[in-house]
This record gives structure tokens, C-alpha cells and sequence, in this order.
């Protein structure tokens, strides 16, 4: 056999290993990704573009907050007093909220989580409401954005947007005090499961599409 023929057989066996080894049948094949980051770290610019490449539904706890929010519905009314000062929406808020946006699309060939989950709490729920209807989350893409870039991202927006959050200082660095104490460590929960992936989030909106793209193509190989 020749060098190369014997290196190709490795490779098959490799392949077919994992194949046998990450094949779960009681899993239904979707796609289930999350876009973890700080505020303004570009989930939601991102998302955007992936839903169009991927044909995923999105699900953006943000936007559904806010919708609530103008909708005047009790549960927005709940939620405005802790997003207008930059803190997390209590976890039994937005869990519910995802359970019934999940309940509300069973024909889904899978998601994008855009903003959640935030907490370990929100990530543990997450497992369980997709164990039940036998999905799991294929990656966790983690967008890496300095501190700076992102103060000056958000107070940008601020401009120009109706949202509240963004337009104070003040604000913007609760919502990234928040981050660091409630939300990096849901990075080590998929971390332990293998699923994260680093990002670098600066740089142009397509180069940065384009990273997230090759982690998410190459995350069954
Ligand atoms: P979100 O709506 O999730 O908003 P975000 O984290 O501030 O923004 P995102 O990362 O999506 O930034 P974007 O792409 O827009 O949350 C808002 C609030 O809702 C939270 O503070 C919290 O109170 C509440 N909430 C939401 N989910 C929750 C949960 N699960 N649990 C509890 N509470 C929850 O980008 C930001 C800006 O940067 C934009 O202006 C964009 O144009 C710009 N930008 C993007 N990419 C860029 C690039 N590459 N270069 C330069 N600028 C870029």
C-alpha cells in the first residue's frame, strides 16, 4: 500500500468513527445555533445574515422584549424597568417567553438564538426545553469585541435608535457589568460541552460573517 493510500484509510476511519460516535437517532438533524457576546458585540447584526444563509428561525430575546414593551403587555411592563437601567430581565421571564416561541414553531429546521441564554440558569432551561422536543444546540459562536469598542458600538446606536439603553453611559457599562458577572459563565457551560467557538467580532460586518460561517460549516467535521 502506499504511503498516501494508507493515509487516506486513516482519514475514512477517523471520519467513519465520528460519524458512529456523534450520531445520536434519537436527535431529529437541525441546526441550533446561539450567538453569545456582550452588548453590542454584533449578535443581532449578525444574526440577520445567518437566518438568510442558514434558513434558521431567530429568536432575539432583546426583540421580543421590547416588543412586549410596545405592546404595553404586563409581561413588558415587567421587563422595561429592568432593561431601561441595564439590568437582566428576570430568568422565569424570558424562559417562558422562549418556551412558547419554540411551542409556536414546530416546523422549524432549527434556530438562532440571538441574546439568549444569558444566565447559566437561562442555558440549563434551554437544554431541557430542547431535550424534550429531542433538538440540542449544534454550536455556541462567541463574538470577542474589546470593552472600548463596544462602549463606543452602543453610544453610537444611541444616535440614531429609539432605545433607551444605549443612549447613557451609565447604562451601557451596567449592561457589560451585568455581562461579566451573569453571562460569562454560560461560555464555560458550552465550553465543557464542547460547543463554543471564539469569534473575532471586529473588523468588517462580512469578514466577521465570513469567521462565523467557516465555525459553523466546518463544526460537524
Ligand atoms: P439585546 O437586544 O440582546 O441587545 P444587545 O446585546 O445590546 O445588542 P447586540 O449584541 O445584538 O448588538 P448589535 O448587533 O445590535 O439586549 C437588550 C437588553 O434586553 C438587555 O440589556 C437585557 O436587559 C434584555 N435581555 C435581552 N435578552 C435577555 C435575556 N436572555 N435575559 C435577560 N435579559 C435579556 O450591534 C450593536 C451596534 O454595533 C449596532 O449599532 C451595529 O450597527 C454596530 N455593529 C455591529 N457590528 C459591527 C461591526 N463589525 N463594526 C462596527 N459596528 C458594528
Amino acid at each position: 500500500m502506499s504511503e498516501y493510500s494508507g493515509y487516506s484509510l486513516i482519514l475514512s476511519f477517523t471520519h467513519f468513527y465520528k460519524c458512529v460516535y456523534f450520531y445520536r437517532p434519537e436527535f431529529k438533524l437541525m441546526v441550533n445555533l446561539i450567538l453569545f457576546g456582550p452588548p453590542g458585540s454584533g449578535k443581532g447584526t449578525q444574526a440577520e445574515k445567518l437566518i438568510e444563509r442558514y434558513r434558521l428561525v431567530h429568536i432575539s430575546t432583546g426583540d421580543l422584549l421590547r416588543a412586549e414593551i410596545a405592546a404595553q403587555s404586563p409581561l413588558g411592563q415587567e421587563a422595561k424597568s429592568f432593561m431601561d437601567s441595564g439590568r437582566l430581565v428576570p430568568d422565569e421571564v424570558v424562559i417562558g417567553m422562549i418556551s412558547a416561541k419554540l411551542d409556536s414553531n414546530p416546523k422549524a429546521g432549527g434556530f438562532i438564538f440571538d441574546g439568549f441564554p444569558r444566565t447559566t440558569a437561562q442555558a440549563e432551561a434551554l437544554d431541557k426545553l430542547l431535550n424534550a422536543k429531542k433538538f440540542s444546540i449544534t454550536r455556541v459562536l462567541s463574538l470577542q469585541v474589546s470593552e472600548p469598542e463596544l462602549i463606543k458600538r452602543l453610544l453610537n446606536r444611541g444616535k440614531t435608535s429609539n432605545r433607551s439603553d444605549d443612549r447613557d453611559e451609565g447604562i451601557v457599562r451596567n449592561r457589560l457589568d451585568e455581562y461579566r458577572r451573569k453571562t460569562m459563565p454560560v461560555a464555560d457551560y458550552y465550553d465543557r460541552q464542547r460547543k463554543l467557538s471564539d469569534i473575532e467580532g471586529e473588523g468588517r460586518i462580512e469578514e466577521i460573517f465570513n469567521r462565523l460561517t467557516a465555525a459553523i460549516d466546518g463544526a460537524g467535521n
